[in-house]
């Protein structure tokens, strides 16, 4: 059975994906080019940098390391002055009451995060106490879709892949999820999340009582 949940962080607790857009985008037009929503999707659950590797692709600019470092450090200087002022009310509806329902039945809870502002979200939000294990971007080498964030939460709470779910907004997230092991299920459309095991418009319809669903021994 299900012993431990791992949840993202950026789709699924909260939506931080709106000021990581906001902040793409004026990069992109202090650089000379539009950056539309649409665009911002393919930025979903990529790293930092490789985020901005993708943005400067649709610009048509190639820059040395140096500038790349540069640019990066600027975006993430306007994302941070955003998330600094995110409150409680930002958590995403049925999160809390899932996580603690999850506590309640004496599950693990874990986060599994690419990005490295996850301590900041999680502290401005009030979200920290809930966490057994928290596995960041400053904590992995490789990136999902690479497993590693969530097999470091697994081996963090002491418990087997096959008894860990991953919940995840992200394609790169849910091929991160399979790739460790696990049974995962999407949030969001699933159109795009068909790799999950199931999808869910969002943790308002997760219930315990759903955790046999998943194929887990
Ligand atoms: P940062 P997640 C991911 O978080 C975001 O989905 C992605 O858009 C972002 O580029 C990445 O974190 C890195 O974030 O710049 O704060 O290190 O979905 O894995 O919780
Ligand atoms: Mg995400």
């Amino acid at each position: 059975a299900i012993k431990a949940c791992l949840f993202d962080l950026d789709g699924v607790l909260v939506d931080t994906a709106k000021y990581h857009y906001l902040a793409w985008k004026r990069l992109a037009n202090e650089l000379g080019f539009e950056f539309t929503e649409h665009d911002n999707e393919k930025l979903k659950g990529v790293s930092r940098m490789a985020s901005l590797d993708i943005l400067l692709s649709i610009g048509g600019l190639e820059l040395d390391e140096t500038t790349k470092n540069e640019l990066a450090t600027r975006k993430n200087e306007w994302y941070f002055q955003s998330i600094m002022a995110m409150d409680q009310s930002e958590i995403l509806p049925g999160a809390l009451e899932f996580i603690q329902e999850c506590k309640d039945n004496g599950l693990k809870i874990a986060l599994g995060s690419a990005s490295k502002n996850a301590m900041t979200i999680l502290n401005n939000t009030g979200l920290t106490p809930y966490f057994d294990v928290i596995i960041d971007g400053n904590r992995t080498t490789s990136a999902k879709p690479d497993p590693e964030v969530f097999t470091l939460g697994s081996t963090e709470l002491g418990i087997p892949k096959e008894q860990c779910v991953v919940f995840e907004d992200a394609e790169a997230g849910i091929e991160a999820a399979r790739r460790a092991g696990m049974a995962c299920v999407g949030i969001g459309s699933p159109e795009t999340l068909r790799a999950a095991d199931f999808v869910i418009p969002s943790l308002q319809d997760m219930s315990v009582n759903r955790l046999p669903e998943l194929n887990a021994s």
